[in-house]
């Protein structure tokens, strides 16, 4: 590509696009990134919830988004949710040095950018989910694959979208001890309840429960 019709005193530059002359150059070494050196293998499991309280007096108008965490395992069978704010004691602790796989069950329509403090992880899957709200349970739909990560998704992140209706899985480990958060970066989200602390290693000095 070349300039032309660019003298001085005027205002406007137009460019003639011409053939390429020759292959295309490759990145000189100094620009590509280091290379990725996966996270060990998960040694625990921790299904969390993404969760939309409705109003008790609008009809299909959402009161509250909130997290929480799912107990049973919704990979094999049926896991129940239990809301939690951001004032609730800390229910992710993980040891210091742990690799975990932590999974995020959308129960909401909403997708919701995901984003855990402290650590770089990576994205694993994602896959359909069963929500009930009535008993409010998910379940994996198991009538369908996992999805591989998107092609931008398979560096280290800090940011996962969780979709509605799906669970994400990431994989992440904890290097360093102290008190952090997790929450959807969302503004009206995580101002709202979608933000909770999460500790690494033991309670300190200092540290709220
Ligand atoms: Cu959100």
């Amino acid at each position: 590509m070349r300039p032309r019709g660019c003298g001085v005193g005027e205002q406007v530059c137009d460019h003639l696009v011409e053939p390429r002359l020759g292959p295309r150059a490759q990145p000189a070494p100094r620009l590509l990134g280091p290379l990725i050196t996966p996270l060990p293998a998960a040694t625990i499991t921790r299904p969390l919830a993404l969760l939309e309280k409705l109003s008790e007096f609008f009809p299909d108008a959402p009161a509250e988004a909130l997290l929480g965490t799912v107990a049973g395992d919704p990979n094999t069978g049926v896991g129940t949710w239990t809301e939690l704010h951001w004032d609730d004691d800390v229910s992710e602790n993980p040891a210091v040095g742990a690799t975990e796989l932590w999974e995020f069950y959308n129960a909401t329509p909403d997708a919701h950018p995901m984003h855990v403090h402290e650590v770089a992880f990576e994205v694993v899957n994602r896959q359909p989910i069963l929500v009930d709200e009535a008993t409010q349970q998910v379940q994996v739909d198991i009538g369908f694959a996992p999805n591989p990560p998107e092609a931008w998704e398979t560096g280290f992140k800090d940011t996962v979208i969780a979709y509605p209706g799906q669970v994400t899985r990431i994989r992440v480990q904890f290097k360093t001890s102290g008190q952090f958060v997790w929450h959807c970066h969302i503004v009206e989200h995580e101002d709202n309840e979608m933000m909770r602390p999460y500790r690494i290693g033991p309670l300190q000095p200092g540290q709220p429960t």
